[in-house]
């Protein structure tokens, strides 16, 4: 006896419902959905102006105070990913606002933060019992599980970038967060101390080999675009990234955070990048000039300094500068390196 086509497509549908009581799917229905050729991300090519950012930030700032929202923070959400507080499929970004004479009150989380000062200078981020001053343009970072209590005792709003692997985290269920009780934590180190430590190519006789994020924990802008200004040479020129350096923990060497990889790039006055795709979606914020960039097939960005845009994983992206511009940049790349997934396509550049 043979079944119908018509017999059999009914048959192995009530299997599936039988099955399915028990908990029970077919992996021949979904397998090339989830076993894919290339990434097919949720993640959309999106870009936000600093000029938007900054009117609804400032709104927001007559709605609520630092203290009462813990961290007033307008949630970067890519468009592909709303309701889920993503701007990557695995990574968080957000733009705090801490007012003259605010606090944003101390507290810890396993999730790692990463700062990058888009506008003022003079607040102070407290890291450990340790305070940083914050400039335009410093990358800053809040190692997991560390005590962590925002100020801003200058005379004018500050505005930052927070990147954090809150996605990550909680994809893995790991999350657990503290508060201190206190708007500031108790500062036992001098200003400075951690950069003298770690910032000048020494360490101790017996480091030992860390917990995978760098004990130096502000990158001031002005030392990285000192660095980047005395390198400009046009041997230096790569054709897919300008002069691109990433940001490095002198104890390994490796990235400065264990989930993020930091980046900062040069492209000068009528540079065109050449195609370059990489597993790696990443989050760019210009702090310095204006250009133009190309993602896939069809989004472009005309930004400037401090907007925000981010290329998804495996979508090309080529960059044109208008003039001599400074980006930063973040993504998941050591974590795909530490699992060996990373690839990137370079167009044989
Ligand atoms: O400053 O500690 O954007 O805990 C999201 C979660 C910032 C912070 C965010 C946070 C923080």
């Amino acid at each position: 006896m043979t079944a119908s086509s018509g017999d059999r497509t009914s048959e192995r549908e009530a299997f599936y419902d039988r099955i399915s009581t028990k908990n029970l799917t077919p992996l021949w229905l979904s397998l090339a959905e989830l076993v894919t050729p290339e990434p097919r991300s949720q993640c959309r090519p999106a870009s936000w102006q600093f000029a938007d950012i900054r009117a609804a930030m400032m709104e927001a700032g007559g709605l609520i105070t630092a203290k009462e929202a813990e961290r007033r923070v307008l949630v970067l959400e890519n468009p592909g990913l709303r309701g889920q507080s993503k701007i990557t499929t695995d990574l968080y970004a957000g733009v705090q606002l801490v007012l003259p004479g605010e606090v944003a009150p101390a507290h810890r989380h396993t999730q790692t933060a990463l700062r990058f000062v888009l506008e003022g200078s003079g607040a102070y981020t407290a890291v450990d019992g340790e305070r940083t001053i914050m400039h335009e343009g410093d990358f800053i970072i809040t190692p997991p599980m560390t005590w962590h209590d925002h100020g801003n005792e200058s005379d004018a709003p500050i505005f930052w970038l927070d990147g954090l692997d809150i996605p990550v985290v909680q994809f893995l269920d790991a999350s657990f967060a503290e508060h201190m009780g206190e708007d500031m934590q108790p500062i036992t180190k001098p200003l400075g101390d951690s950069d003298f430590r770690y910032g000048a190519n020494l360490l101790p006789i017996d480091q030992a080999r860390g917990s995978g994020t760098s004990p130096v924990f502000n990158y001031p802008y002005a030392r990285t675009r000192e660095a980047l200004e005395r390198m400009r040479r046009a041997e230096a020129w790569d054709p897919c990234h300008g002069l691109k350096m990433r940001f490095s923990n002198p104890v390994s060497g490796g990235h400065a955070m264990a989930t993020m990889g930091t980046f900062i790039q040069l492209l000068p006055k009528d540079f065109s990048t050449s195609a370059y795709r990489s597993t790696d979606a990443t989050i760019f914020a210009p702090i310095e000039g204006r250009g133009r960039t190309f993602i896939g097939d069809d989004f472009v960005v005309d930004w400037q300094k401090r907007d925000v845009f981010v290329v998804p994983s495996w979508k090309k992206v080529r960059h044109e500068a208008a003039e001599d511009s400074v980006l930063f940049s973040f993504s998941d790349r050591p974590i795909q390196e530490a699992l060996n997934l990373f690839r990137e396509d370079r167009g044989n550049a």
